[in-house]
């Protein structure tokens, strides 16, 4: 009895991370939202969840909805109407940031169409319900989707910020924190993006969130209404470097360039050249023997709208010792543009450093063979361990031991590896 209880409970926690606001099918490419079914409750409608990410309180806390007219003044997730402009009944769905509760809240989508959906149109409309205190800073709700989250507050997941579908603070002048009719054409502004060249995959989810920061003052109320996701499938264009960061480059003050490391430029469905910027520290080249330096942006052709193609990088010789970290774009018509950034540095010349040497304590009392031994470390040419060659005189090493004469008193060693 005991064990089915505990499947109960672990098939309703699934169904909480993974229920969905709607699914796509190949018959119907458009959802929309306008919140008025959530009344003036405080349950989030199917799909749709709200919690805390970041404040005092604790972190991941399902945060149930507050239904208010904007009066409302602890951080929280809102369902806000007022009977104002438009009827009470028409809700939309917000938040409001405080030092213990900033608040996230969105939902997911399925695309069960059985294709690629590559654009998504996603249309809604901003409105404040509560002016802030504070008219130094202007407050903003940051937007962000992923086609790989899991949950709302997936950290491991990618998110990608869409800022023209941010809710930015409109009543930027008030000082006062009050309750504002969102409906009233002053206080609501249209929002929109159109992502294109989704790779979103059948039989997987979109999520999109919105995250509200504490700001000075007390924050206004901000919430999204009449959303609508308008979805179309094809195939994406689609352009990628692997990897998309190359790291340690690396040569001594003096001895450059470094060496070169290999970049594989993939793209599909391409209908016309792929560009690569040339980076300013950084040489590119189609070859590694030899390397080439390219002297202008790489242009490279698809076959058949296809690339794999690998090329070379490197750090340019005769920089000054120091970092360099840089971006370049990588581009196609139609695809999206993507980033290949490049880190490298130029390391200060470096005296070999000798260490652990022994010697004997005690003064041989004859002419007698002693030990000595030491290390060395020699990090301009990479050693970290060396075997030694000992000797009284340069250009005559004997090997790990040394005979010493007893009228000695004192002998200069010189070492080489
Ligand atoms: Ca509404
Ligand atoms: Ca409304
Ligand atoms: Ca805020
Ligand atoms: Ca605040």
């Amino acid at each position: 009895m005991k064990k089915f209880l505990l499947l109960i409970v672990l098939i309703t926690s699934v169904n909480l991370v993974f229920s969905q606001a709607y699914t796509f099918t190949a018959g119907n490419k458009a959802y929309s939202e306008n919140f008025d079914a959530m009344g003036t409750g405080t349950t989030h409608l199917s799909g749709w969840s709200g919690l805390r990410y970041a404040g005092s309180g604790l972190i991941g806390e399902v945060l149930p909805l507050v239904a208010t007219d904007g009066s409302y003044s602890s951080g929280s997730v809102d369902n806000v109407g007022i009977a104002g402009t438009n009827l009470v009944t028409d809700r939309a769905l917000g938040s409001l940031a405080s030092g213990s509760t900033m608040p996230m809240y969105g939902t997911s989508f399925t695309n069960n169409t059985n294709e690629i959906i590559i654009t998504i149109a996603i249309n809604a409309f901003f409105e404040q319900w509560k002016s802030g205190s504070n008219a130094t800073v202007n407050e903003k709700v940051k937007f962000e989707y992923s086609l790989n989250a899991t949950s709302l507050n997936d950290a491991a997941a990618t998110w990608v910020a869409v800022s023209t579908l941010d809710l930015n603070e409109i009543l930027t002048t008030t000082t006062t924190a009050a309750k504002v009719d969102g409906n009233l054409p002053a206080n609501r502004v249209a929002i929109s993006a159109t992502l294109t060249n989704q790779p979103w995959a059948s039989g997987t989810n979109l999520w999109i969130r919105w995250s509200d920061k504490d700001d000075f003052g007390s924050d206004g109320i901000y919430a999204v209404d009449d959303l609508t996701i308008n979805v179309t499938t094809g195939i994406p264009i689609l352009l990628s470097s692997t990897p998309q960061k190359l790291t340690d480059f690396s040569y001594f003050d003096g001895s450059g360039p470094s060496e070169a490391k290999e970049l594989l430029i993939g793209g599909s469905n391409l209908s016309g050249n792929v560009e690569i910027a040339l980076p300013a520290n950084y040489e590119l080249s189609y070859s590694n023997n030899p390397f080439t330096a390219e002297a202008a942006t790489l242009n490279i052709a698809p076959e058949m709208g296809i690339l794999n193609k690998t090329i070379f990088a490197r750090l340019k010789a005769g920089l000054a010792v120091g970092s360099y970290t840089e971006e370049v774009d990588l581009s196609s018509t139609g695809a999206n543009t993507s980033k290949i950034s490049f880190s490298g540095v130029v390391n200060p010349n470096t005296a070999p450093a000798v260490s652990n040497v022994s010697v004997p304590t005690t003064a041989p009392t004859s002419s007698e063979t002693v030990a000595i031994t030491a290390s060395v470390t020699d990090a301009e040419n990479n050693l970290t361990s060396v075997n030694l060659k000992w000797g009284t005189k340069t250009g005559e090493y004997t090997g790990g031991t040394i005979k010493m004469n007893l009228n000695v008193a004192k002998i200069q060693l010189f070492i080489m590896w």
